[in-house]
């Protein structure tokens, strides 16, 4: 009671995480540029808008003070979405945290004797390569690799590694150059599938390496049998797990209240079924590691408790990105399918189908006679806008006869340009409901 009266802010963190070119960056630049105009009076966050009513919001940049993680370099990204054409943020690859101050008054008779609430909100830009690192956690070297192993049987991109596997003598010695070897080709395998559209890829460090000088326990790669070699990758492996263990405790991460699950399903789908099964695979994955209320299988009881970045988590937001891809009636489909393949008992967590930086605008189109909801935006490297009907989005996991029909193209649009050159906010598709589930008990 006492804590309401006093004028403190709270501090509240939210983690971003989602696979390279989910859309993270995109994410938060709108987020930021949203709630700024919103604090500046504009109807950019309608969801928001209802929750405060007659409560006025101020919102600014915070200092980033003597803070230990990067900043996120809001004016940069915001410059590249608001020039002329409008260009997308440039690529990122570290953490980076963005802070927000907010201010909201009290409603009427309050207002009079209390100070504003106020509320600092910090969002972390997380990778998700990083996040599919958990399962690790609870799994030796011997399991891990058998797993792996299992995945990538048959794999074209595999096919060297795989080769180097079979041609090691039985009970190999442990030789450093043979480890450098099996290392090197196993992140040539990784960099492969990824190119293919797989997500469940690990260890995710090798695809998104931390910043500074790599240490040489990363020098290893999945291996079943015994021997020198054997043993060496799996020192390596245990000091690799070490190390995320540390991470996920360290002050920056283990403070996530609240986490964003970015995952572009839209482009899963696109991929074909067996990117699709892996995308699905590895949300079911993320999912079950953050669902604090049942311990998952893989995740000993000892560990659990070791885990803050797991336990302090109140709310979990899986979302499907890049939604305006697809028209108002798929991307209900959309956000269905989402919520079956992060299926959890938990009842604070929520799916959304989202566009942060909406490109498109819906459009009814006539296709052989039969009109379609389709979109219609500016497509890279073409002058004028064009249509776009990707195809039905399924509402449950695509069955065989989804995929007898290929889902069609899913072309790269560019931003549209933004209205105040870029005070105005950013256009967007249910950014707004995002940020409510996120943060609605606190407004
Ligand atoms: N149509 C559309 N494309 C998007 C959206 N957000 C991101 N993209 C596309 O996805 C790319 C990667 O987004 P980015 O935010 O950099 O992903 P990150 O790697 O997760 O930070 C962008 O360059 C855009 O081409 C969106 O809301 N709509
Ligand atoms: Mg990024």
């Amino acid at each position: 009671m006492l804590a309401a009266l006093l004028p403190l802010r709270r501090t509240v963190r939210i983690g971003v995480t989602g696979l390279a070119k989910a859309g993270k960056t995109a994410l938060l630049t709108s987020l930021a540029a949203n709630l700024l105009a919103a604090g500046a009076g504009l109807a950019t966050l309608p969801a928001l808008g209802a929750r405060l009513g007659p409560r006025r919001l101020r919102v600014g940049l915070a200092p980033a003070g003597a803070d230990a993680l990067p900043r996120f370099d809001y004016a940069a990204h915001l410059a590249a979405l608001a020039a002329d054409p409008p260009r997308w943020p440039a690529r990122t690859n570290a953490v980076s945290l963005l802070a927000l101050d907010l201010e909201v008054t009290r409603a009427a008779p309050l207002a009079l004797v209390l100070p504003p609430h106020r509320l600092r909100l910090e969002v972390l830009d997380y990778p998700g390569e990083w996040l599919l690192d958990l399962p690790l956690l609870g799994q030796g070297f011997a399991a891990w690799s058998a797993a792996v192993l299992r995945r990538l049987e048959g794999r074209p991109a595999a096919a060297p590694f795989l080769g180097f596997l079979h041609a090691l003598p039985a009970r190999a010695g442990r030789d450093e150059a043979l480890a450098a070897s099996g290392h090197t080709l196993y992140r040539q395998a990784l960099e492969g599938l990824r190119a293919e559209g797989l997500a469940l890829l690990q260890p995710g460090r090798f695809l998104m390496p931390p910043p500074g000088p790599a240490p040489p326990w990363l020098g290893f790669f999945p291996m079943t049998g015994g021997g020198g070699l054997a043993a060496l990758l799996e020192e390596r492996y245990e000091q690799y797990r070490a190390a995320v263990r540390r991470e996920l405790s360290a002050p920056g991460f283990a403070g996530i209240d609240r986490l964003v699950v970015l995952a572009d399903v839209l482009a899963a789908l696109h991929a074909g079924p067996a990117a699709f099964a892996d995308a699905a695979a590895a949300l079911g994955e993320v999912a079950r590691a953050l669902d604090g209320q049942q311990r998952p299988a893989w995740l000993p009881a000892f560990l659990a408790g070791l885990l803050p970045f797991l336990g302090g988590i109140e709310r979990v937001a899986f979302v499907a990105s890049k939604a305006d891809h697809v028209a108002e009636r798929q991307r209900g489909n959309l956000a269905a399918l989402v919520n079956r393949l992060a299926a959890t008992p938990r009842a604070t967590t929520a799916t959304f189908a989202i566009a942060a930086v909406r490109c498109t605008e819906d459009i009814v189109w006539t296709l052989e006679g039969h009109p379609v909801s389709a979109v219609r935006g500016r497509v890279a490297g073409e002058a004028r806008a064009g249509r776009s009907y990707p195809g039905e989005v399924p509402d449950r996991t695509p069955d065989a006869a989804f995929w007898a029909h290929r889902f069609l193209a899913l072309p790269d649009f560019e931003p549209m340009v933004l209205p105040l050159g870029g005070r105005g906010g950013v256009p967007h598709i249910g950014l707004d409901l995002l940020l409510d589930f996120l943060l609605g008990d606190l407004l």
